[in-house]
This record gives structure tokens, sequence and C-alpha cells, in this order.
């Protein structure tokens, strides 16, 4: 007889593979036994260890969905997976991988020369060369086609452009060994996509200063990104792609990365949550889970959680087939950033005034589940991308 599985409503385990479920058993046994013991001192120092990256590494985590180069050339579904596995103990960490794997790696190896795909991409899956991605600007969040950042020809040095503007909120920038900038060139007026190596910056030139006390996704790193005629080979740039496809290609595998995530975070909100009403008597000795109310709270989080699941696998095969559209990606990350906001809000009252205590780990998921609804394109402007498919009307401006 089949057993109704409260950590796992609608069996979505059937639809996995045995490769994608081996790949979950290892993500999540590495997230918890490694990861979790050390996420509360992280998150109260807003402190992020790089060696993270480096043990992803090891594990085969980082860049999974590329072939070859050093990567493990895994489904997209198993990517969710290693996703879910990590954002279940926190979203910084899950931000600081998924900008390494999907937006650096995952632009190089989808815009890159052969040449820069050799010389970045097998240090990066080893999480030997860290990566950052510059697309947001202090004045051009959402609507990034205005941005002001630009390359030019280089005044002195032959072969090279010279980028000046600046980026910010930008994950990972002041640990980052190579910085993927999205500028314009002044010649075209084109956005293009440029790998700043740190190392080959003449001072002054580059500058990536952390912006300190945040009060969300503390356990990632986050900075500016500083040009002032920055010199950056030809070599470097991408030559394939122009215009905001380029940086918008890289998104869509982030962005399916986070519908998953998000459902990690929620799932762990949902397990703790559960514990904490088992345990917590209040009126002549009942449990908290005895009352209506609270088990309503966590039958709702539970549906959306399942839901949610679904709709980012059947999404992920879609991928995997060339059938998803960019608006998939939208309506998944949308939807599942936006139920796992409100359901891990939702639940932090089961906690009480112990939701203020770290120890509960509730208040950080919310805390987190902000960010991840406004990052990668706030919710609300996946909802125009959507209402613009829908209507063939475009409301943006
Ligand atoms: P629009 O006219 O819609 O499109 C311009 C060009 O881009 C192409 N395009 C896409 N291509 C591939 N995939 C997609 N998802 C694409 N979306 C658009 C489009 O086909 C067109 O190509 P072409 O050849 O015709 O020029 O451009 P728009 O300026 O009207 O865009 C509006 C809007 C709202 C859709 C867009 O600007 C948007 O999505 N804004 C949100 C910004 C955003 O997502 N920023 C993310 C910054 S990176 C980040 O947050 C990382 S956090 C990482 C972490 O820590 O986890
Ligand atoms: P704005 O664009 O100013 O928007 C503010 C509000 O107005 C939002 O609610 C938005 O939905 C709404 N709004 C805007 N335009 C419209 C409209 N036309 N109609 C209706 N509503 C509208 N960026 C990177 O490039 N790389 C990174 O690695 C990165 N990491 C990040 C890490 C963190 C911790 C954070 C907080 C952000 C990060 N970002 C990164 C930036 C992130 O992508 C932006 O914050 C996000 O795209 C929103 O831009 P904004 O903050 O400028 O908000």
């Amino acid at each position: 007889k089949t057993a109704f599985d409260w950590r796992d409503p609608l069996a979505s385990k059937n639809l996995l593979t045995e490769e994608e479920l081996a790949i979950a058993e290892t993500a999540e046994r590495y997230c918890q036994e490694r990861m979790l013991p050390r996420v509360l001192q992280a998150y109260r120092d807003e402190n992020y260890d790089p060696k993270i990256l480096q043990e992803m590494g090891e594990l085969g985590l980082l860049g999974a969905n590329i072939d070859g180069y050093g990567c493990a050339g895994v489904s997209t579904v198993a990517g969710g997976m290693i996703t879910r596995a990590v954002e279940r103990v926190d979203s910084g960490y899950r931000s600081g991988m998924s900008v390494q794997s999907s937006l650096v790696m995952g632009g190089i190896h989808e815009f890159g020369t052969e040449e820069q795909k050799e010389r970045f991409l097998p240090e990066m899956a080893k999480g030997r060369l860290l990566g950052a991605f510059g697309l947001t600007e202090p004045n051009h969040g959402s609507d990034p086609g205005s941005m002001e950042s630009v390359a030019k020809p280089h005044p002195t040095k032959n072969g090279y452009y010279s980028l000046s503007g600046a980026k910010t909120w930008i994950t990972n920038s002041p640990i980052a060994d190579v910085l993927l900038v999205w500028a314009k060139l002044q010649e075209t007026g084109k956005i293009r996509g440029f790998l700043v190596e740190r190392k080959d910056c003449p001072p002054g030139t580059l500058s990536t200063p952390a912006i300190k006390d945040k009060n969300g996704l503390r356990a990632s790193i986050t900075g500016m990104i500083q040009m002032d005629e920055c010199p950056v080979p030809e070599a470097n740039m991408f030559h394939d792609v122009e215009g905001l496809k380029g940086p918008f290609s890289c998104l869509n595998s982030a962005r399916y990365g986070i519908s998953m995530g998000v459902m990690g975070a929620l799932e762990d909100c949902i397990d703790r949550a559960r514990t904490y009403a088992l345990e917590r008597k209040q009126f002549k000795g009942n449990p908290l889970a005895k009352y209506q109310l609270i088990q309503k709270k966590l039958a709702d989080a539970a549906t959306d959680a399942a839901y949610g699941t679904l709709a980012s696998i059947q999404v992920g095969r879609l991928k995997d087939e060339g059938k998803a559209t960019p608006e998939m990606i939208s309506m998944v990350k949308r939807q599942n950033c936006d139920t796992a906001l409100r359901n891990s809000r939702i639940l932090q009252e089961i906690f009480g005034g112990n939701a203020v205590s770290d120890e509960y780990h509730i208040g950080r998921h919310v805390a987190n589940l902000y960010v991840a609804q406004t990052y990668e394109g706030q919710s609300d402007i996946h909802s125009l991308i959507l209402g613009r498919a829908i209507t063939g009307v475009q409301a943006f401006c």
C-alpha cells in the first residue's frame, strides 16, 4: 500500500532518473553534513567562506549541467536538485553557486570562444577560480538595457578595450577572480560581455568593495564593480553575442535553478515548523500541531512546495529537449519565489517569539527569500514578461 509522504506529497521522486536521485542524495548529504553546521555563524558574521565552492567543486557540483571541460554534464533537473539541496541550507550559499555555475560558467560555455572555455571552465569547475556576473548598475536594475557602463578601444594599449562604469549588488564580486561584465560598446551602442580578470587589471582601474550590513543573504558576499578605464583584451570579449540576449540567456539557467532552490528553502521551513508544532504545547498541554489553524498553514505550504517542484521538473525536462521558453522559466521563477516567501512568512508565525532567535533558522529563510524574489528579475517584472506574452502588449514603460 502506498503511504502519503508529507516530505514529498506528490511523489516527485518518481519523476527522477536513478542518476538524478543519486546526485540529489550526494548534494543533500554534503549540504546537511558540511554546510548546515557553519551557516549560523557565517550568517551572524556576514562571512562567506570561498572554500565552500572548492568543496562543491570536488564533488562535481559546479557547472554540473555543462558537458566537458571538467564538468559533470548532468540534466537540468539534476542541476535543480543541487540548487534545492543547497538552498535547503541557505539561499546565500545557493547564490554563490548559481553565479559561479549558471551565470559565469554557463555564459562562457554558451558564448565563449574555445580558448576562453579551455582557459576558464576547468578551474572554475574545481572552485579554484571564482566568478561574478555584473549586469545591475546603481541606476539600472530591472531595466539593464539602459546601462551606462561603456567599452571603448583602449587609448594606449593595442588590442584592448577600456571599460568604465559601475555595477552594484554583485554576488561574489569582492572575491571573484573573473568578472563577467556587461557593457555597451561605444562604437555600436550594443551590449557585449567581457571577462575581466582581476590579476591583469592595473592598480586603480578595478575595485570591488563589499556591500556590508545586509539584512538578508548574509552568508553570501555581495559588492560593487567599479571600473575606471580598465584595460581588457579583445580576446576576453564574447564575440558571438550582442544585446540583452547575452545576459538573459545566462539568466534563463540561473532563474531555473532558483525556481527549484527556493523549494528547498520552503521545505526546510515546513520541516522545522512541523517539528516545532509537534513539540510546543499551549492550552491544556496540547501540541500546537493539534490546532486546525496550524494544520492549515502546514497544508498550504506543503501543497505549494509539491506543486512548485513538479512544475520545475516539467520545465527542466522541456529545457533539455530544447522546448522550454523564457516565459516558462519566468513562470516557475516567479511562482516558486512568491509561494516560498509567502509560506515561509506564515510558517514563521508558528514559532511565536522563538522565531526571532536565529537558532530556529526560519527568520533567516524569510529574509533570504525576500532577496530570491527580488534578484534575477523581481516577481512583478516576471509578471510583466508573462503579461506581454499573454496579451502581446508590453507594459514595462
Ligand atoms: P526585451 O526587448 O524584452 O529583450 C531584449 C533582447 O533580449 C532577448 N531576451 C532574451 N533572450 C534570451 N532569454 C531571455 N530570457 C530573454 N529575454 C529577452 C530578446 O529576445 C531581445 O533580443 P533581440 O535579439 O531582439 O535584441 O528587453 P527589455 O529591455 O524590454 O527587457 C525588459 C525585461 C524586463 C524583460 C528585462 O530587462 C528583465 O528581465 N529585467 C530583469 C533584470 C534582471 O533579471 N536582472 C538580473 C541581474 S543578475 C542577478 O540578479 C543575479 S543574482 C544571482 C544570485 O546571487 O543568485
Ligand atoms: P528596481 O529596478 O529599482 O525596482 C524596484 C521595484 O520597482 C521592484 O519591485 C520592481 O519590480 C519595480 N519595478 C521596476 N520597473 C517596473 C515597471 N516597469 N513596472 C512595475 N514595477 C516596476 N545583479 C547582478 O547583476 N549580479 C548579481 O550577482 C546580483 N546579485 C544580487 C545579490 C543581492 C543580495 C541583491 C539584493 C541583488 C543582486 N543583484 C545582482 C541585483 C538584482 O538583480 C536587482 O536588485 C534586481 O534586478 C532589481 O533591480 P533594482 O534593485 O534596481 O530594483
